[in-house]
């Protein structure tokens, strides 16, 4: 029986990773600790909320008494919490300092208290900072270009510093672009499925030639399970979909998916600090026998569908403050 503190489980990868778990161990016992902040949304487990081996609690990972409280009842640590947004960073930082550089540490200090079996730190890709070729392995320096990144990147090393300081078995992953049922709808697929969907346009930034590494989220669940059985305490892991596209390539497959004109395609200002191309090499953990399972033209067939079939979890949410964000930041 492993009793799991997922953090962040309300959000996108948080509660598909609860999802997995459900369905793939029969005997795990999770405690979902999340702030619900916009980005967190219980509707993502409804069919889970009454299975008497979870349990909710609304709560801060910067809370030092809560976070003391629930960690003397867990055997492992996966830290989904964080602010994961690059827009949002580059507009408002404080809030990804906050949650992703001291939550972490709240969470790794009572982690030591209580003498954690595992501590999972989702790092991501982003910490690499922007390759024009080549892949970046474990081993290669840090040069995060984003608040966002640069938070992440701090939560990573802090993580690591746990570990070799006072040997908390930490292991950290570093995951590349995730899509997927659950998104909220500001990220680059999401945004674009749904707004095509209601005829809007799809704001590109800049050229819309920017690469990202896209893996499909089911499979991040898996990596991430797979690491926490074999993985090796104080290791980093690359988890990668081997499937760079450009942004224009995502744009055309979603508008051609759905049957829309590519009229819809607007070009709007770039992204300051725009990060040209993620690329991982996944060799490390590919050696182990992990590789991804889904093919990207079937995981993203399933992600349209999945947002077609589900118009009222994302309207409801589109409907609110996000719209006013994208008013305010592009006029659209
Ligand atoms: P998300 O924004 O969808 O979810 C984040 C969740 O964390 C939300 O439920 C939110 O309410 C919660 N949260 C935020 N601040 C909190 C706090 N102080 N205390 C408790 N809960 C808090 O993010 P996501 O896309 O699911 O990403 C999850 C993790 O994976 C993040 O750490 C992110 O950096 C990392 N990651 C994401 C991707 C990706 O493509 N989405 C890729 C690699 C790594
Ligand atoms: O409206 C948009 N138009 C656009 O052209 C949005 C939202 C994005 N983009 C571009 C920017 C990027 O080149 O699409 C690409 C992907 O953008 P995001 O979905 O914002 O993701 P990214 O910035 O790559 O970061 C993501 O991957 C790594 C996640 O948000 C992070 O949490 C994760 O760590």
């Amino acid at each position: 029986m492993g009793r799991y503190l997922i953090t962040g489980g309300a959000g996108f990868i948080g509660s598909n990773f609860i999802h997995y778990l459900f369905e793939k161990h029969s005997d795990v016992q999770v405690l979902n600790l999340d702030k619900l902040t916009y980005a967190g949304n219980l509707e993502n487990l409804t069919d889970i909320e009454k299975n008497p081996n979870y349990k909710f609690v609304k709560g801060d990972i910067c809370n030092e008494p809560l976070v003391e409280e629930l960690m003397q009842d867990v055997d492992y640590v996966v830290n989904f919490a964080a602010e994961s947004h690059v827009d949002r960073s580059i507009g408002s930082p404080d809030d990804f300092i906050k949650t992703d550089v001291y939550g972490t540490f709240v969470l790794l200090e009572k982690a030591r208290k209580y003498g954690i079996k595992k501590f999972i730190q989702i790092s991501t890709d982003e910490v690499y900072g922007s390759i024009e070729k080549g892949s970046f392995v474990e081993t290669d320096p840090l040069m995060p270009s984003s608040p966002y990144s640069a938070s992440k990147s701090g939560a990573d090393r802090l993580a690591y510093s746990y570990f070799v300081t006072y040997n908390l078995p930490v292991i950290i992953t570093r995951c590349s672009n995730n899509y997927g049922p659950y998104q909220y709808p500001e990220k680059l697929i999401p945004l674009f499925v749904t707004n095509a969907i209601e005829d809007k346009k799809l704001p590109i930034y800049g050229d819309g030639k920017n690469v990202r590494d896209w893996i499909y989220v089911m499979d991040h669940c898996d990596a991430i399970d797979f690491v926490m059985q074999q993985g090796v305490d104080g290791e980093i892991y690359n988890i990668g979909g081997n499937n760079e596209r450009n942004n224009l390539e995502i744009t055309e497959l979603i508008l051609k998916g759905l049957g829309k004109s590519k009229e819809l395609m607007t070009y709007v200002k770039d992204r300051p600090g725009h990060d040209r191309r993620y690329s991982l090499d996944c060799t490390k953990l590919n050696q182990m026998g992990w590789l991804p399972k889904y093919l990207f033209s079937d995981a993203m067939k399933l992600t349209i569908e999945w947002y077609k079939n589900n118009l009222e979890w994302w309207k409801k949410i589109k409907s609110g403050e996000y719209l006013d964000y994208y008013k305010k930041h592009y006029g659209l």
